[in-house]
């Protein structure tokens, strides 16, 4: 499959983008950070199936102009998760209107503009598979997190959504919805605290792997999986 992945230059994106250039699929790689996207491990084998595209998902014209170049590149776009994520970890009253702007551009209106983006070339092939990387925190309160929890929420009800909309088109819309993950989102703290019983990138990198390979018939609508000691 030809799949792209945004916020795939480290964490759970680039643990993904590893595993599916493993598994043989062509991956486009973006985030904001070039250098960054350059050190995704791909042996030579796979190397004329990784294309890296810079891009700032808060910004729909470049999210545009990616899709077009990799639809071009690839000739088709069969999968787009939509993974590119921030935080501040802090309490409602604390968090800046910047820092809400931020997250709610990055975190929603990024996802919003992955859709809107690779959706003409989905419709027009009449196959695809739109997965958004969304969080527990849509289920379940978590103080010092509210403005992300509230980007989430959003993700979440616009990929309810969207699923019904496009569910006769030949489109799958899918959930991931990770607990808590080890990597940098984290402060320094809580993974020194908490690294042990957290999950790894990877982890979350295979059951997306897993999922891509279900049957075609089939919609996996939404997953959850946490760390299996809970949240921290
Ligand atoms: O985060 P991190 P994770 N445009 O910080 C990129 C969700 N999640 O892997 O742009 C484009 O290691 C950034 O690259 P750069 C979470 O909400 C996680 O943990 O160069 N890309 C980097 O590649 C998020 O949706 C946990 O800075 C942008 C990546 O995003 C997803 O999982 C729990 C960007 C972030 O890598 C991956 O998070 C949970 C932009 N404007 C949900 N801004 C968890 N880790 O515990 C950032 O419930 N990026």
């Amino acid at each position: 499959m030809n799949i792209w992945i945004t916020g795939a230059s480290r964490g759970i994106g680039k643990a993904i983008a590893e595993e599916l250039l493993r598994e043989e699929h062509k991956v486009a790689v973006s985030a904001r950070n070039r250098e960054l996207l350059d050190v995704i491990a791909v042996d030579t084998a796979h190397i004329d199936s990784l294309y890296r595209v810079p891009l700032d998902v808060a910004s729909f014209d470049r999210t545009n102009e990616a899709a077009k170049l990799i639809a071009e590149k690839f000739g088709s776009i069969d999968v787009l998760i939509n993974n590119a994520g921030v935080t501040r970890f802090k309490p409602i009253i604390e968090t800046s209107i910047d820092e809400f702007n931020e997250i709610i551009d990055v975190n929603l209106k990024g996802v919003v503009h992955g859709v809107k983006a690779v959706l003409p070339y989905m419709i027009e092939n009449r196959k695809g598979w739109i997965i958004n990387t969304i969080s527990v925190t849509v289920n379940k309160v978590f103080t010092n997190s509210g403005a992300y929890a509230a980007s989430k929420a959003g993700v979440l009800a616009l990929t309810n959504v969207l699923r019904e909309e496009v569910r006769d088109k030949g489109i799958k819309v899918t959930a991931i919805v990770p607990g808590a993950t080890e990597t940098d989102m984290w402060p320094d703290g809580v993974r020194e605290k908490y690294g042990e019983r957290m999950m790894r990138a990877e982890n979350v990198a295979d059951v997306v792997a897993t999922m891509l390979r279900t049957s075609e018939n089939v919609m996996v609508e939404e997953i959850t999986i946490r760390p299996q000691l809970g949240d921290l």
